[in-house]
């Protein structure tokens, strides 16, 4: 490091422009930027960043533009700037880590994000326990961490055929690595009674985020959070605290999270509602993800330049663990191949797949099959239609109830041109 009163510094600090292009044309800047010499015929866009963003915290280059957009059918922020669905643009993802700034949310009738002072904010564990406590951050701190990559996925996260990109198909879904304290090295602390079987959890927004989880699973793999992608958890990710339900529906994993209670059975909250519909006869909620797949690249609204050689990509995961295969078919599932995995394998997380893929310049449908280390195979529609004995066309005009992990066709049209074949 510099010392602090080296010159360079003091112009660094020194916002005019004259002094910028000085401090830039020293050979500190250069280390500052990380070193990198100018390529010939490259052209630096001198303006382009400021020195707060190169130095205090990393902006991205002004020509990467992948944008969350708001899911279409539920204006967000609602009419009363509160409601937040908003999707994660899948079709730009390379690796399996979702960029924390470009996670997607889904925050139902809350505030729209709560500003916690993490100094004042409390975890209280009660109910069915010996100890009733109180943690701080602080406290939590106190406890051994563990840092586990997830997906968390909304029930939300259905294709339509009116969706066009793999951003509106299935946007709801991201994947980060969540760090904190186990739920069961907490509840141990507060040493959990004989007879409980579930726990509340609970938010500290005015709606709550409220949601009943077995007992079970919470001493399984539940992780109170606190951080997210190596630094603190975003505000709307659920900043300072929240909790992360491995491999369930999203719903479970409460943000702000400041209380959970120990009880004796499943207790309705905010989250039943938000799924008891008056045309749907069946309310309850979905736990556990299905095997899932979804190919991000060629996807819906790409355009394939001409024939040749692709690098055919995209993502899998399930909420019953590792991805243990991918199939991808190019003739509308008629025959399938194995998909290589790419990247690193974790339990109910996202897993990169990928192969060489030849275009011949002929109309054909992609799509994408996940097996999970259960032996769980992702449906199709079809499939789907058929074990629940509707029509086959039944789910293109009432979607699939609950989580819906089914194929995901493209369209790639003779022009090159990739549609959304739901
Ligand atoms: N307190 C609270 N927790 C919440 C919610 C909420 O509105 N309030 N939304 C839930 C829903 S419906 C989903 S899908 C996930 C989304 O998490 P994310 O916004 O970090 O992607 O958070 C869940 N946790
Ligand atoms: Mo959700």
């Amino acid at each position: 490091m510099e010392s602090k009163k080296s010159p360079t510094t003091k112009q660094a600090t020194n916002s005019t422009k004259a002094s910028r292009r000085k401090f830039l044309a020293t050979g500190a800047a250069a280390a500052a930027l990380g070193a990198v010499e100018t390529t010939a015929g490259q052209t630096p866009a001198p303006e382009a960043a400021s020195l707060k963003d190169l130095i205090a915290y990393g902006e991205r280059s002004q020509y990467v533009k992948s944008v969350r957009v708001p899911v279409d059918e539920r204006p967000s922020p609602d009419e009363f700037g509160l409601t937040f669905h908003v999707l994660t643009p899948l079709q730009d993802s390379v690796g399996t880590i979702t960029p924390s700034s470009l996670h997607f949310i889904g925050t139902r009738r809350g505030s729209i994000v709560p500003n916690i002072d993490p100094k004042q904010h409390r975890l209280l564990i009660h109910g069915m326990v010996d100890r009733p406590l109180e943690f701080s951050m602080d406290d939590l701190r106190r406890f051994p961490a563990v840092s586990r990559v997830h997906f968390i996925e909304c029930l939300g996260n259905h294709s339509k055929p009116k969706d066009k990109t793999v951003q509106e198909t299935h946007g709801l879904t991201s994947c980060s690595e969540w760090a904190g304290v186990l739920l069961s090295t907490l509840l141990k602390e507060c040493g959990v009674q004989k007879g409980a079987s579930w726990v509340v959890s609970e938010g500290a927004e005015e709606v709550k985020g409220a949601g009943s989880i077995r007992l079970a699973k919470v001493m399984d793999d539940c992780i109170a959070a606190y951080g997210q992608n190596g630094e603190a958890i975003r505000p709307q990710q659920g900043f300072p605290l929240r909790l992360v339900v491995p491999g369930f529906e999203g719903i479970y994993n409460t943000k702000w999270l400041r209380r959970i209670k120990v009880v004796d059975r499943y207790y309705m909250t905010y989250n039943d509602y938000g799924h008891i519909t008056k045309d749907e006869e069946v309310a309850a909620l979905t736990f556990q993800w299905g095997p899932k797949s979804v190919i991000t690249f060629p996807s819906g609204g790409q355009k394939l330049p001409g024939p040749g050689v692709y690098q055919l990509t995209g993502l899998a995961w399930s909420g019953g663990g590792v991805v243990r295969r991918v199939e991808v078919s190019a003739d509308g599932g008629q025959t399938w191949k194995d998909a290589e995995i790419r990247g690193m394998v974790h339990p109910k997380a996202h897993t990169r797949f990928g192969m060489d893929w030849k275009w011949d310049g002929r109309e054909c449908v992609l799509q994408s099959r996940c097996t999970d280390e259960l032996g769980q195979v992702q449906p199709s529609r079809a499939e789907l239609a058929a074990f629940f004995k509707v029509s086959p066309d039944y789910y293109r005009t009432h979607g699939v109830p609950g989580t819906d992990n089914t194929i995901q066709p493209w369209r790639v049209a003779s022009d090159g041109s990739v549609h959304n074949a739901i």
